[in-house]
Parts: C-alpha cells; sequence; structure tokens
C-alpha cells in the first residue's frame, strides 16, 4: 500500500472520481494534492469528523500532542482529549505587534493547567521554530508527536518547516488556505524524533467552513492583524463585510474593538438599515473582560458593559475570557 506523500491518503489508479486516484501508482503524490500544489486548484473533500475522531482515538496516551491552534480562533475545545500537551499557538506574524505574548501564554495557563508547555510560533518568519524543536526534543521521550488541532491551524506548513530547517530532505506534506486539506496521518522522521502530521478537526462553527476560494483569501490574514476601535455612543450598527452584521445601544461613549483581517470591509450604518437582518440573531451582554468571537473572522472586545446583538449565517458567536 502506497500512501500519498502530501496528504497521506492511499493511491489508487482504479477510480478518477475517488481520493487518492493517480495514473501512475509509482508517484508520490495523488492527483489532488498534485494540482493543488501545481496549480492551486482545489477539490472540496466530504471527510467528517467522524473519520477525524478514528485518528484522534488511536493516538497512545503516552505520545507527546503539539496541539496547534491560531490567534483568530484560538479553539482549545478537544484538547483536554490528550495527556501530553505541548500547546502551540501559530502564524505569530498575524498576531498584533503590541500583543504581548506573555500574557497570552499566563492567561492559557491559568486555564489548562495540566499541559505541558506553550509556545507561540511563525511558520512564516520562522519564528521560535528553534524553540519548538528543542522544546520536541525535550519533552518527546522517544514517543511518536502528534500534530492535532483544527484544520487550518498550520499543522502541515509547521511540519514542512521542520523537515525543513532540520533535515535534507526534499520533501513536502500539501499546505493550503482551503480546510481538509491533509487526509490521513502523514509519518516524517525527524532525525531522532518522529513526528505524525494528522488532518485535524474540522470546527463546524469556523467560518472558513462556509466560504469559496476568494472569500477565504479576504478573510484568512496575510500580515498582523490591525485591530479597528469603533468610537459608540446612542444606537447603530456595525457591518463587517457581508458576514456580520453588530447592533448596539448604549447611553455613554463606548468602544468595539474589532480584530480581523485586514482585507474586511467594517463600516457604520444606521439601526434603521435592514442589512443582514435575515441572519440568525445573538444577543450578548459583554464587559470589558469578555471577547466575543466569530471563528475564523474576527474576535470583538470593548471597552465597557453593553449589549449587542450579532446577526450571522451558519455559525454562532462564542464567548470567552479575554486573552489579550
Ligand atoms: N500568516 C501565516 N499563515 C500561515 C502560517 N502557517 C500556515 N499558514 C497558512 O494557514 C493555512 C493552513 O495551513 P496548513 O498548514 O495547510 O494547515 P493545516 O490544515 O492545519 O495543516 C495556509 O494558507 C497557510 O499558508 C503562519 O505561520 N503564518
Ligand atoms: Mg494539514
Amino acid at each position: 500500500m502506497t500512501k500519498c506523500n502530501g496528504c497521506g491518503i492511499e493511491l489508487q489508479d482504479n477510480d478518477i472520481n475517488s481520493l487518492g486516484y493517480t495514473d501512475n501508482l509509482s508517484n508520490k503524490l495523488c492527483n489532488r494534492c498534485f494540482r493543488l500544489t501545481n496549480y492551486g486548484e482545489y477539490k472540496k473533500v466530504s471527510l467528517n469528523n467522524n473519520d477525524y475522531t478514528k485518528i484522534i482515538k488511536s493516538i497512545p496516551n503516552d505520545s507527546l500532542v503539539l496541539y496547534t491552534t491560531d490567534f483568530l480562533s484560538l479553539n482549545i475545545d478537544n484538547i483536554d482529549k490528550f495527556k501530553q500537551v505541548l500547546l502551540v499557538i501559530t502564524k505569530r506574524d498575524i498576531i498584533p505587534r503590541s500583543v504581548k505574548e506573555y500574557k497570552i501564554i499566563n492567561k492559557l495557563k491559568k486555564i489548562l493547567p495540566n499541559i505541558i508547555d506553550i509556545i507561540i510560533v511563525s511558520s512564516i518568519n520562522n519564528y521560535n521554530i528553534d524553540e519548538l524543536y528543542n522544546k520536541l526534543i525535550k519533552y518527546s521521550d522517544n514517543k511518536d508527536i502528534y500534530v492535532v488541532g483544527y484544520t487550518n491551524t498550520g499543522k502541515s506548513t509547521l511540519v514542512n518547516k521542520l523537515i525543513k530547517n532540520y533535515t535534507n530532505y526534499n520533501y513536502k506534506i500539501t499546505e493550503s488556505m482551503y480546510p481538509s486539506t491533509t487526509l490521513d496521518i502523514v509519518k516524517i522522521k525527524l532525525n531522532n524524533l518522529t513526528i505524525i502530521d494528522t488532518p485535524g478537526l474540522i470546527d463546524e462553527n469556523n467560518i472558513i467552513n462556509y466560504l469559496e476560494k476568494e472569500e477565504l483569501k479576504k478573510v484568512l490574514p496575510k500580515s498582523s492583524i490591525n485591530p479597528k476601535t469603533c468610537q459608540i455612543n446612542g444606537k447603530g450598527s456595525i457591518i463587517i463585510d457581508k458576514y456580520l452584521r453588530l447592533d448596539y445601544e448604549t447611553n455613554n461613549t463606548n468602544s468595539i474593538i474589532i480584530y480581523s483581517s485586514r482585507l474586511l470591509d467594517i463600516k457604520f450604518n444606521s439601526i434603521d438599515n435592514n442589512k443582514y437582518k435575515e441572519y440568525n440573531k445573538y444577543t450578548f451582554n459583554i464587559d470589558k473582560g469578555k471577547d466575543i468571537v466569530i471563528r475564523g473572522l474576527c474576535f470583538i472586545k470593548t471597552t465597557k458593559e453593553i449589549k449587542i446583538n450579532i446577526y450571522i449565517k451558519n455559525i454562532k458567536p462564542v464567548i470567552r475570557e479575554n486573552l489579550i
């Protein structure tokens, strides 16, 4: 049985419409990875969380789990399924420069007292990758290291960075902005370490699973996130591109701060305008200690307590203690 070097799926030459197809079984990549890597062509796959859950369940308790999450979602649901966790916050390059790393780390350590360690990295900027590699050597104890986390958090890119920095292999796992690029486990020897890239979990509550190519390019931040501060007083509405409407009502001055990709269009609108009122409505009373997170799109803070209505489709906002 030969597996695709890019996504881990078993190669086959019988059915051009099924996953793993290649016209020559001696190829290293399946057609899907070949076309994605060389032409940016994307073919949606319909794996579901059952497939991933099976993979997650097969991870031995004593192996080191490198759990990835990116700054925009900071989704750590499911982290408690693993015993030995090194939490890796990926994409440091999109975190605003003003954000102090130690503050995020300290807050997360309080929420997650049982994990081994936390590190913030950027594969694109090669930031903290040596430190991560040293931690892998320190904590792995000759056991396999599984890279786990939600899709699109940068797992495969990180493994490729490790391959590039610490081996002579001319080898790359397929990485892309599309969710569900990696389809099965991909095992890599990194000198004395064994790293296993996994497809990751699908977060049905993340907007990226509902977007087409051009929208993904806009929503996924390419550079440092610029918080946008909206000064408010009275009644009004803030429209975030075509994705979200936020209605507010306040008797004093307040600020709503939105952390998102710079390419999103954020505008004020009058409360009487009906734009996006057909989306699902969620009401929140929040204060300055909380963030409203629209996973994959943005997170929102305020400087004082306020009641707001959010209109959005497909996904639900979640509330968390603010991390920055
Ligand atoms: N800005 C930024 N983007 C990254 C970084 N690492 C990965 N990405 C992007 O995140 C997307 C998902 O990456 P991928 O490695 O395929 O994620 P996976 O699904 O977790 O394996 C791709 O568009 C990558 O280019 C990073 O360090 N910084
Ligand atoms: Mg991947």
